[in-house]
């Protein structure tokens, strides 16, 4: 990418279209353009169409997506299919259509199977039935991933695909039911402590195991990706290390310093035993990641304590 490209994110108010934008400004990259959700309803074909067509970018970010936690993807499943499939399908074919130089298509470490070998190498992907709970997101993903193949494959497009696995970072959301595990017991572990009660309820029995990665070390893998791979296929981005659940609680405990009891609401899904990422392909081609998950969390609280000041997570 050169600083004149015109850089597209789609996606740019979520935690992490707003990380992508803040890495491509640390490098002078000011040719950015996006559209909040009132403006362009990506959903809409004619709706992005003209916006391709009047923008002409050359780079795309597809970071846009209807996104959530284990509750939100099993309660909403009509939407998290329908949405994803539109959006992703309306943009790589206007990138298509439109001379895009290159676009990257974000998805998710739960488009591997529920009970692959870990850690989850990119070959595992369509090898064994998917986790229930977030089957129709995961479907939408793994389709996006088979179209910027096609493209690359029919037209020779320049479209690239790159699992995260879990994120966090600002931005996040910090809604109780629609929101990932880390920023609601970050908010659970910091009511609970404002508030004087004596025990935080976790969902699950806390034995599921997570690979967290800072949306910023994200946003930076993804920057790397944009100017150094190339290729059909996947490549996934995570720092290679898991903890439990239950590992996850009792450290966001700590930051927070709360000092009564975790509980368990076993009424909610435990989802995925584990979804450790191997990333010895981004290794490879050259990127680690560098923010611990204990700074990560430290971070993270001290944004949240300032934003929200004890009052409003909303
Ligand atoms: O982060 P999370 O919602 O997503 O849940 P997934 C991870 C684990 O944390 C599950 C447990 O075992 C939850 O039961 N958990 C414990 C909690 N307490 C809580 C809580 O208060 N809130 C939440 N949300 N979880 C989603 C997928 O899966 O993650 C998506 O559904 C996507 O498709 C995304 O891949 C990254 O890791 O289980």
């Amino acid at each position: 990418m050169n600083k004149e490209d015109k850089i597209y994110v789609a996606g740019h108010r979520g935690m992490v279209g707003s990380a992508l934008i803040r890495r491509l400004n640390r490098d002078g990259f000011h040719n950015i353009i996006f559209r909040r959700s009132a403006e362009l309803d990506l959903r809409n074909q004619k709706a992005v169409n003209d916006f391709f067509l009047t923008e002409k970018p050359d780079y795309v970010f597809l970071a846009a997506a209807k996104v959530g936690g284990i509750l939100a993807n099993n309660t909403y499943r009509a939407e998290f299919i329908y949405d994803n499939l539109m959006i992703q399908n309306n943009i790589i074919h206007a990138a298509h259509v439109n001379g895009v130089k290159k676009l990257m298509f974000l998805g998710s470490s739960c488009i591997y199977p529920k009970m692959a070998p870990q850690p989850l190498k990119e070959d595992y992907l369509l090898t064994d039935t998917l986790e229930p709970t977030n089957e129709p997101y995961a479907i939408a993903k793994i389709a996006g991933i088979k179209m910027c193949d096609a493209y690359r494959h029919q037209y020779g497009s320049n479209f690239i695909s790159v699992m995260p696995t879990n994120l966090y970072g600002p931005n996040d959301n910090y809604d109780l039911k629609t929101s990932h595990v880390l920023p609601a017991l970050l908010r659970k572990f910091h009511e609970a402590k404002e508030q004087g009660l004596s025990e935080v309820v976790m969902w699950g029995t806390g034995n599921p195991k997570r690979e967290f990665l800072h949306v910023d070390d994200l946003a930076d893998a993804c920057f790397f990706l944009m100017e150094n791979y190339d290729e059909e296929g996947l490549v996934n981005i995570g720092t290679g290390e898991d903890v439990a659940i239950i590992e996850l609680a009792r450290m966001i405990k700590e930051v927070v310093g709360f000092e009564g009891e975790i509980t368990h609401d076993l009424t909610k899904p435990d989802g995925t035993p584990r979804k450790l990422m191997d990333v010895s392909k981004l290794e490879k081609i050259g990127w680690k990641y560098s923010i611990s998950l204990k700074d990560g969390i430290s971070s993270v609280y001290e944004d949240v304590k300032e934003k929200f000041n004890s009052k409003s997570f909303a």
